[in-house]
């Protein structure tokens, strides 16, 4: 590795994120290209892309419209303030969001990624119960093993220990709810698993503990991502709803993968039919070509904002990018793609296509569940004793060398193809697996 900083292929200075850096350094996967479902490596070998980047790229790489669309507005119009200034294409994306988005879901608050969506929507929950006039509810709940980005709100409602222990703290005032996974029960499911809707009364021991009138929000990803994908039992969503609205408690969906198409359906609220009060997202939004987040929000949490003096700005709260201009065209071209291609639709029709292939891997060494929805899948591997991590690790090596980039999360892989994948890429990529998984 040449780890002089001065030298421009250098690799010492990038200090990459979620990586291991000096592992990776002594052997680098570097990608020169992408178009459709495929990566170009820097030494011209072709990748096929099982996890639409990272779980982000639904209509695949460099579709056409949204290439055009970044260009047009770059000459266009580059950046507005966000601030006491607007520009058409953020209002006319709100517009469409809103029009897409489950129930009264009508309000569109802009970031620039997942992690900036939860911190928005954390705080709205906050200042919503404020202007209700109801201040001591304050109290977040999470989840034991829920990802909500890496900002501090997010990772004190969230469960992942590694992405918590190292920074102090956190938020005080955060309490969680158990996880749902339980392979014991509910191994090779897919949509929803079988057991675990008892879990849903956690919240109401933790309601009974704390108060429900200290409670601001409980915010759950309605199909767990990156903890390994963990589906939701089968009526827990709804019982979560039931309690939350009985205790004036604002649910919140992280839906940062699961929007978009992911699970065939534009969010994953239609596909599993529970409507929260906020949906948070990003990723799919532009593609991933562009960052961006949206959250969603309720008529009845935006409503309680507009009161009071008219010049008043009625939530201290947005970013110097919030609603950019070219990241605007972007969301708006891939959600011209996502309709014009049908890809949503697309993504349910090849639902249990997909799940066939996936459910093939059973039986194949290590494998000790399997999990499916949408065009999400997920095979759990028995860890090599004493080395958590390496058996998913190997597999993930071994699928690279034979040409498919697929996501490891402890002695998970996840897959999440761009919903553009055609069946006999399915086949290829599962195939591939299912060859780094025997050798
Ligand atoms: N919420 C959820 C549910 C997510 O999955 C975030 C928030 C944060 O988004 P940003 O844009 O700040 O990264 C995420 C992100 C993986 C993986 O392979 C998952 C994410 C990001 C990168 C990799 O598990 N999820």
């Amino acid at each position: 590795m040449d780890t002089n900083p001065k030298r421009a292929n250098a690799m010492d200075a990038y200090w990459m994120p979620f990586t291991a850096n000096r592992h990776f350094k002594q052997n680098p996967r570097m990608i020169a290209g992408a178009e459709g479902m495929y990566y170009t490596t820097t030494e011209g070998k072709k990748v096929l892309d099982g996890t639409a980047g990272l779980w982000c790229v639904n209509a695949g790489h460099a579709a056409p419209r949204i290439t055009e669309a970044v260009k047009n507005q770059m000459t266009e119009l580059d950046y507005a303030p966000a601030f006491q200034m607007g520009h058409p294409k953020a209002f006319e994306l709100a517009n469409r969001l809103a029009e897409l988005a489950p129930g009264d879901l009508n309000h569109v608050f802009f970031t620039n990624s997942g992690s900036e969506s939860v911190e928005t929507a954390l705080k709205i929950a906050l200042a919503y119960h404020k202007a209700k006039g109801n201040a001591s509810r304050t109290r977040l709940i999470g989840r034991e093993k829920g990802y909500h980005g890496v900002n501090f709100g997010g990772i004190a409602v969230g469960g992942i220990v590694n992405n918590r222990r190292h920074f102090g703290s956190l938020l005080t005032g955060v309490d969680h709810l158990r996880h749902t996974h339980d392979l014991e029960r509910n191994a090779y499911s897919q949509g929803e698993a079988e057991h675990g809707v008892e879990l849903a009364e956690d919240l109401v021991r933790l309601i009974e503990l704390h108060g429900a009138e200290t409670i601001a929000a409980v915010i759950v990803e309605p199909m767990a991502g990156s903890a390994g994908v963990i589906l939701p039992p089968k009526g827990y969503l709804k019982r979560l709803r039931e309690i939350t609205r009985e205790h004036g408690i604002l649910l919140i969906f992280d839906e940062v993968i699961t929007a978009y198409g992911r699970l065939g359906k534009a969010f994953g609220a239609d596909y599993y039919g529970v409507e929260p009060d906020m949906i948070t997202t990003a990723k799919g939004l532009t593609n991933g070509v562009i960052p961006m987040g949206a959250v969603m929000i309720s008529s009845e949490i935006h409503d309680a904002f507009m009161t009071g003096p008219d010049h008043m700005i009625e939530l201290f709260h947005g970013y110097t990018y919030s609603g950019n201009p070219v990241a605007c065209a972007a969301a708006l071209a891939a959600l011209d793609t996502y309709r014009e291609e049908e890809l949503f639709e697309r993504a349910a029709s090849l639902e249990g296509y997909w799940a066939e292939a996936m459910f093939s891997l059973k039986g194949l060494p290590h494998v000790k569940d399997i999990r499916c929805a949408g065009l999400v899948g997920a095979v759990e591997l028995e860890p090599v004793a004493d080395m958590p991590t390496k058996r998913a690790l190997d597999v993930y090596l071994r699928a690279w060398d034979k040409g498919a980039h697929l996501r490891t999360t402890g002695d998970i892989i996840a897959m999440s193809p761009p919903l553009i994948i055609e069946k006999q890429e399915i086949d290829e990529l599962v195939g591939i697996l299912a060859e780094s998984l025997i050798a």
